[in-house]
């Protein structure tokens, strides 16, 4: 049995967990948990990212002896380093509005078509590509000599060693997925200089020990891990066949299937599916649906912190009584959620949600048939078959989602681990250090083993979520068409 460290950066908060494993068990322990909260200054939504570090510092020193820690983090945002090593501004935050209007204007001069066609890359404002053309003639971005996304900074401040983390790298739209490299061709069309994107590392390399600075004497090297969080929340789905699709449940819900290759139709392309990559050359064939976002921004404008009592009072509200599409880009950055929510529900001329159990109620009713609108759409577009839904992450604890997922996608949801995207950190770990031993069924079935999951039966024959589905407007995607 060895230990090891998780970091995790959620858009909302951050953890370090402490991993026990051995080839038969595994055992988690949360030791630090911090907020992450983003600061708007100059006009722009930033990320504090030296306090997360030092949050991150103070979690690995209270994690103990281990054998390697490894970071993930949400996907796409980066920060620049310049010719010295020196952090040029902090990292802009994906919900600022710095994007508006660029995804047009870089597809008008390469084509969203053969930016498809070589990235698989679904179409998100806040794509590194269309960040990093929001930023072109900066001085900042003049003055770069490297782009670090979040969990690689961390990873160059603990051990002073640059790289890209493969499943990371594949989510900003400069990667190639099909051959596993960066997408020079697109960099260059864009007007960047590829030579800023570093050398790409596999999940599973080791990078090297933690520099002295860092006082962690304790933690004996720093391994790249799947680190878009997406990829080891997938990783850690305990499931049984390749027959499932998962819901990785948090401030997003990402709903898809894990594939053997891409899926780059035209169908798919206006369906706004992703082609992301996995741990093991999968591939994280996904749709970002808007997730507990909803609930958390609401929660903030009503200044309410017991997320529990919101949704037990949901569940007693009438079903189905208010439905909007949560993919709309309109609810994507901060801001009053519950008069965003309300105008959807007006210009569709349903009733507006009086009260916060209402509005709790129309919001997990929405995602619930977004997630059987992206179950459905995923195994259309990529021809395969599934039979159960696992829902893994934070929103596994939501027990009034869990049962609507299964009753919405007429099939049964696993939930559970709530902690996957952790428990998928460690496992990359584990099996560098050659405690647990083969390929991502074997990974699972440690799972299986050791974490809790709860059933939800599917109840209803569906007839009132094929109607309520008539609100969204089918398959196509509003972010695919804006
Ligand atoms: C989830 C996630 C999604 C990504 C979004 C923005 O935490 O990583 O996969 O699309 O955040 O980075």
């Amino acid at each position: 049995m060895k230990s090891f460290a998780a970091v995790d950066l959620g858009a909302s908060s951050g953890r370090v967990v402490r991993a026990v494993v051995g080839p038969e068990s595994l055992e988690l322990t949360e030791v630090h948990r911090f907020p992450n909260e983003p600061v708007l200054v100059g006009g722009t939504l930033h990320w504090d990212v030296l306090s997360l570090y030092r949050e991150i510092l103070t979690g690995l020193r209270a994690a103990g002896p281990v054998a390697s820690a490894g970071v993930d983090s949400w996907a796409v945002d980066y920060g620049l380093l310049d010719s010295s090593g020196a952090l040029l501004g902090n990292p802009v935050h994906y919900r600022d509005s710095r994007t508006d209007g660029v995804p047009d204007r870089v597809e008008a001069s390469i084509g969203a078509d053969r930016l498809y066609a070589t990235t698989g890359l679904q179409r998100q404002p806040f794509n590194t590509l269309f960040q990093l053309a929001a930023a072109l003639g900066t001085p900042q971005l003049a003055a770069a000599r490297h782009l670090l996304l979040v969990p690689d900074l961390v990873t160059y401040w603990l051990t002073g060693e640059v790289g890209a983390e493969l499943t990371n790298a594949s989510t900003t739209q400069l990667f190639d997925l099909n051959r596993r490299r960066w997408a020079t061709d697109v960099i260059t069309a864009t007007g960047l200089d590829p030579a800023i994107l570093p050398p790409l590392r596999e999940p599973g390399t080791v990078v090297g020990p933690p520099l002295p600075e860092t006082g962690l004497s304790d933690v004996d090297s720093i391994v790249a891990v799947g680190s878009h969080d997406t990829a080891s929340a997938v990783v850690g789905v305990p499931a049984s066949s390749p027959r499932f699709a998962y819901v990785s449940c948090g401030t997003w819900s990402l709903v898809g299937v894990e594939l053997d290759r891409p899926v780059l139709t035209e169908a798919s392309r206006l369906a706004n599916f992703t082609n992301e990559g996995g741990v093991d050359g999968t591939v994280r064939y996904l749709r970002n649906v808007m997730g507990l976002w909803l609930l958390q921004e609401s929660m903030r404008v009503w200044d309410a912190h017991d997320v529990t009592s919101l949704v037990s009072a949901a569940a007693r509200e009438p079903a189905l009584a208010a439905v909007f599409d949560p993919d709309d880009p309109v609810f994507l950055p901060p801001g009053d959620m519950p008069a965003r929510i309300a105008a959807a529900c007006r210009r569709t001329g349903q009733p507006v949600p009086a009260t916060p159990a209402a509005f709790t109620r129309s919001i997990v009713d929405s995602l619930a048939l977004a997630h059987r609108r992206a179950v459905r759409a995923a195994q259309e577009l990529s021809q395969t078959h599934v039979d159960v839904v696992h829902v893994v992450g934070g929103g596994a604890r939501n027990e009034l989602l869990c049962q609507l997922t299964a009753d919405a996608c007429g099939l049964p949801v696993l939930a559970g681990p709530v902690e996957a995207t952790a428990l998928g950190n460690v496992l990359v770990q584990a099996r560098t250090a050659g405690v647990v031993g083969g390929d991502l069924a074997a990974m699972r079935t440690l799972l299986r083993a050791t974490q809790r999951v709860v059933r939800y039966e599917p109840h209803g024959d569906g007839r009132e979520w094929t109607a309520a589905e008539s609100l969204f407007g089918g398959s196509r995607s509003p972010l695919a068409e804006q």
